[in-house]
């Protein structure tokens, strides 16, 4: 019987403005995730003029990993942890964006957290760019838009991987690039790149330029990061919310396949190295203009990535013709409910299988290792009157996902790399900014306006997937 390869990487997911806090501590400058306040289900977080009274900004504290990683960590290691997936904030290292030389508090805060990962055998898997640029940068440089941000994250990048070259391995250039596709939707450009959108007289136009220098950045950052330590596994990280087509009606098969290509069209360019040929008249027809320097071709090809990292947590489904606009949160342009499968309670459409088909779907486009970065359950948790908390739903959702992905690998031959649940700490969401919509193993004592202990509980889900780990994914 084949199982999964005993070097799994299992572990968890966070990201350093969802969890850490300490935003003004140890010279960290304001970042982009410092001025967006608190919303919900269906109502927007603000984006602020800077940080101003008055207003909750939920990333500020968050679950204070800051101060508590230690602590956090161990209970890590007594679940088993092969890895953890976190990332850097921008702004501990140059805290504006634009400085000559790093933050040395900074820099000393991650090596201190890869050593406290180390020293329990734990893997750190390192995002660069998870949401959190420095604000200085799009106050007075406009964000990505501006080619010259492409100088500033390299240079930091380049900062990290020469510093921790003998602690970490498995790197991402940047958290979900393809969420920015939405460019509607002011979130995800904002978080994505610092800049919205909607403020340019040409959106899309203007969407599409922000990526491309986050392409040649990524690209810059793979081929340098490879010379500093040719170990370096270095990937790219996409949202993969496949769309299914609602029916084998010819239109909505073919309506599906278009709508996909918003999905792949970053991870294609980062996995193959050049535009796939698609975009050309996509351009043409809506008179897309980007701009791109002679250099820009080979740096796309000299920089192909190593592995592609995605995160999955539900399906859509598309209808050709159908009216719906959609925000990628809880559909895309085009979206109809999935009559067979169940939502959660923030519309994410659950669907298990979903996952093994995205792993198809991927591992046959670009014949690369794949890792499963991010996979859970939003939900709100109840301590019972014993102090316990019960996430048998969050079990069911892990457990149904993790058999799927098995097949994957055991029946259908996929490469892949690991498997890191999202938020195996409960931490401030990343879309509504609440902290009721928990994924966490590890229960943290924190309301949605900011009250609580910070104390750590831990899920009945915690001995759970202490046991998948150890018996290697066998007992589920
Ligand atoms: P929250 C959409 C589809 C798949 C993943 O989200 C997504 C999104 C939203 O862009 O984002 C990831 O906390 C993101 C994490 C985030 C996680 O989803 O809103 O990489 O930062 O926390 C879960 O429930």
């Amino acid at each position: 019987m084949r199982t999964l390869p005993d070097n799994f990487l299992w572990g968890g997911a966070i990201a350093a403005h969802q969890i850490e806090g300490g935003w003004d501590k140890g010279g960290k400058g304001v970042s982009i995730a410092d001025v967006l306040t608190a919303g919900a289900h269906g109502v927007d977080r603000k984006i602020t003029d800077g940080v101003l009274e008055g207003y909750y900004y939920p990333n500020h504290e968050a679950s204070d990993f800051y101060g508590k990683y230690k602590e956090d960590i161990k209970l890590l290691a007594e679940m088993g942890f092969r890895c953890l997936r976190t990332s850097i904030a921008w702004t501990r290292i140059f805290p504006k964006g634009d400085e000559e030389e790093p933050n040395e508090e900074g820099l000393m805060f991650y090596d201190n957290l890869f050593g406290e990962l180390l020293k329990y055998g734990i893997e750190p898997v390192v995002t660069l760019s998870h949401f959190e640029m420095p604000y200085h940068l799009v106050k007075n440089y406009g964000g990505w838009k501006n080619r010259k941000v492409i100088d500033f994250f390299v240079k930091y990048s380049l900062t990290v991987l020469k510093r921790y070259k003998d602690k970490v391995k498995y790197w991402m250039t940047f958290n979900e690039i393809n969420n920015q596709k939405n460019y509607k939707y002011p979130l995800f450009g904002y978080t994505c790149s610092g800049v919205i959108f909607n403020d340019d007289p040409h959106p899309e136009q203007c969407m599409y330029q922000v990526v491309h220098h986050e392409l040649v950045a990524s690209a810059l950052v793979v081929k340098e990061g490879h010379r500093i330590n040719p170990d370096f596994k270095i990937g790219c990280m996409m949202a993969c919310v496949p769309l299914y087509p609602y029916s084998c009606n010819p239109e909505d098969m073919m309506y599906s396949v278009e709508a996909m290509h918003d999905r792949y069209l970053f991870g294609d360019v980062h996995v193959r190295g050049y535009y796939p040929s698609y975009v050309w008249p996509e351009w043409e027809r809506k008179n897309i203009h980007v701009k791109m320097e002679p250099q820009d071709e080979r740096i796309l090809r000299e920089g192909t990535v190593d592995y592609v990292g995605l995160s999955y947590y539900m399906t859509n489904a598309v209808k050709a013709g159908a009216v719906s606009e959609g925000n990628g949160l809880d559909g895309f342009p085009g979206s109809v409910p999935n009559p067979y499968v169940k939502a959660s309670e923030w519309g994410w459409q659950i669907d298990p299988v979903g996952l093994r088909y995205a792993l198809n779907l991927l591992y046959e486009r670009y014949q690369i290792p794949l890792f499963i970065v991010e996979n859970g359950f939003g939900a709100v948790d109840k301590i019972e009157a014993d102090g316990s908390i019960r996430d048998d739903y969050r079990i069911e959702y892990l457990k149904a996902h993790i058999e799927e992905m098995k097949k994957a690998v055991i029946q259908d031959g996929v490469d892949l790399i690991g498997y890191t649940p999202w938020g195996c700490i409960d931490c401030v969401s990343f879309t509504t900014g609440e902290m009721k919509k928990r994924y966490g193993f590890i229960y943290v004592d924190k309301d949605n306006e900011g009250n609580g202990t910070l104390e750590r509980k831990k899920k009945k889900s915690f001995s759970w997937y202490k046991k998948v780990i150890e018996s290697n994914g066998e007992d589920l």
